[in-house]
């Protein structure tokens, strides 16, 4: 049985991993609608992967007795200054998430729950991943520069790294994997 603790820190964890999803969502339609159709892409599938984070959260936390609750959630920011204003937000919310999740798995081991604690060396491998992937794209849209034919070539390679995304998704099973 999971403490009080937990169940409180789990579920602001559930929240923020939703929260996240509708950050991407919101940056994804953006890019649709501002001529960056492969950012959109790949913030689309960003998008369902932190639906994934948060329903692996809702599962775990009730499979071990406790309860999860479905949050309210503030509305997402809705315009941005350029892509690289994007995706500079995007490294910023990861980086939080990272500490998050740090604060999570400290609650676990104050309260000697060590069972949690290992369940979430998932998410924090997770999160070296997802940093790093996203400087990398920031890097990216800085060399693509802002010229056209730099910003058309970055936006191709964004489709790819969609597909890619997308596949590595689809094959750990994507929502499959959390029910
Ligand atoms: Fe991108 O973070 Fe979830 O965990």
């Amino acid at each position: 049985m999971i403490t009080k603790n937990v169940e409180k820190a789990i579920n602001e964890q559930i929240q923020r991993e939703e929260h996240s999803s509708r950050i991407y969502l919101s940056m994804a339609s953006w890019a649709e609608r501002n001529g960056f159709p492969g950012a959109a892409n790949w913030l689309y599938v960003q998008t369902e992967e932190e639906r994934i984070h948060m329903l692996k959260l809702v599962h775990y936390l009730n499979d071990r007795g406790g309860s999860a609750v479905i949050p309210a959630l503030e509305a997402p920011v809705a315009k941005f200054k350029s892509l690289s204003d994007v995706f500079e937000q995007v490294l910023r919310h990861e980086e939080y998430i990272s500490a998050s999740i740090n604060e999570l798995y400290a609650v676990c081991v104050k309260e000697k729950d060590y069972t949690s604690a290992n369940y979430l060396q998932w998410y924090i491998t997770e999160q070296i991943e997802e940093e790093s992937t996203v400087r990398n794209i920031l890097d990216q849209i800085k060399l693509a520069g802002a010229e056209k034919s730099g910003s058309f070539l970055m936006d191709k390679e964004f489709v790819a790294m969609a597909v890619a995304k997308r596949a590595s998704l689809a094959q750990s099973g994507g929502a499959n994997a959390v029910t």
